[in-house]
């Protein structure tokens, strides 16, 4: 990295005479927000064991500095995604005011519907009206809390499925669930909006109510046009093309927000970016593209959402952070006139190149140069290690002794 300087002026030189405008490059890289989870910040995450790290958040409140640090060093994190009730406060304007004397802002609030023993065979499709209403009244307090803390989504993960063939009825699921969300959405006011995430499997084995994009588009399109579609880059079967749906749901208009992380095998949450980056890529290409078509109106909320349960959870982000930068400064680099160019005329080789010439630029220097015009170290995670944060907390809070199964706090 020390190198940078030298390395720039060869990059924007090569980048400025393939007719790259590199100033709208680093504008847009200066623009793009990522939000980070809250729950990522604790010990947390995964079915089995949780690894204790000395330091990690115990409160809501400890999550939201360290989040501070992860846009301190990076510059494009400003806000938090809370999960309620992981993140349950008696008083969330105090909330919100520690957030804002810390730069930053509260995100997406993220409703429980999975962990509670009423919720056996579902929430909010549960075949008893009373356990509807309970899963229907959490969603109602979430969008309480998100018109307190000035959150614009609320974003909705359903655990709902069945496990075994005959368990319930399909039709009549889906109408619980429509009627579900249809009595949410009517409480949540303009201009807020519901995320609704799908996954196809687990914890439900045999089906899960919103199974994949689809479905979720379906319930988005019957509620209304704040209601729009979630896409967890860990919730689909492997070999999905998901930069197809990344392109279809913008096409529509319900393309609401990103989960961004990276697996291997199933839902992992791991690292964005880690496993198949020219994945990351190739959907980063689909969203430039719709962001510089003025036919598509955009607005998409990118949030992390990864289980940090080995690495260390504030350089993890700043990581995850780093590797989407620089997916999107690739995607920012596509000459996209030469490629219409090549698909017009059937140059399949030829489309292909352009798309691996811009995956295959060293981007770093790029992102090190806006970096430096946001008066940031050129290198986050070298500079957050550097800065004591790390030995501060480890030394004031502590080790936790760490526990087994999915928990948020
Ligand atoms: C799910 C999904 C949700 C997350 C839960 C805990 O698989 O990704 O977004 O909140 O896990
Ligand atoms: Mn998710
Ligand atoms: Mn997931």
């Amino acid at each position: 990295m020390r190198q940078w300087r030298e390395a720039y002026r060869v990059l924007s030189d090569d980048l400025a005479a393939r007719g790259i405008d590199v100033r709208a490059v680093l504008e847009a890289l200066k623009k793009q927000h990522i939000e980070t989870p809250s729950w990522a910040y604790a010990d947390s995450g995964t079915r089995f064991k949780v690894f204790a790290q000395p330091g990690a958040a115990r409160t809501a409140y400890e999550k939201i500095e360290d989040a501070a640090q992860v846009h301190r060093f990076t510059g494009v994190a400003p806000s938090v995604a809370l999960h309620i009730p992981w993140d349950k406060v008696d008083d969330y304007a105090a909330l919100q005011d520690h957030a804002r004397a810390l730069g930053l802002t509260l995100g997406a609030i993220n409703p429980n519907l999975f962990q509670d023993d009423a919720y056996k065979l579902g929430s909010l499709t549960h075949p008893d009206g009373a356990v509807r209403r309970k899963a229907i009244d959490h969603c109602l307090e979430c969008v309480e809390i998100a018109r307190t803390v000035g959150s614009r989504d609320i974003s909705l993960w359903l655990a709902d499925g069945t496990s075994t063939p005959g368990q319930d009825h399909l039709r009549g699921r889906k109408h619980r669930l429509l009627e579900s969300l249809q009595e949410i959405y009517a409480a949540m006011p303009a201009p807020m909006r519901l995320l609704i995430e799908y996954k196809f499997f687990e914890p439900a084995f045999y089906h899960t109510d919103l199974g994949d994009w689809g479905m979720a588009y379906l319930m988005a399109t019957r509620l209304g046009e704040r209601a729009m579609v979630l896409v967890d880059l860990g919730h689909h079967p492997l070999g999905t093309n998901i930069e197809q749906i990344v392109a279809l749901l913008l096409d529509e208009g319900r393309l609401g927000g990103f989960h961004l992380n990276a697996k291997k095998y199933a839902d992992d949450d791991l690292t964005v970016g880690s496993i198949n980056p020219y994945e990351l890529f190739l959907i980063y290409n689909e969203l430039v593209d719709g962001e510089q078509d003025p036919r598509v109106q955009m607005d998409v909320a990118y949030m992390l959402d990864e289980s940090v349960n080995i690495k260390l959870k504030i350089p993890a982000m700043i990581q995850s952070i780093i590797n989407v930068q620089v997916a999107y400064a690739q995607a920012l680099l596509v000459d996209r006139k030469a490629l219409r160019e090549a698909q017009q005329a059937g140059c399949v080789i030829k489309a292909e190149e352009i798309l691996l010439d811009a995956y295959r630029t060293d981007v770093r220097p790029l992102l090190a140069a806006m970096r430096e015009e946001l008066g940031l170290d050129v290198d986050p995670l070298a500079a957050y290690l550097r800065s004591g944060y790390q030995e501060k907390i480890a030394s004031e809070r502590g080790q936790a002794s760490g526990g087994s199964g999915f928990q948020g706090a």
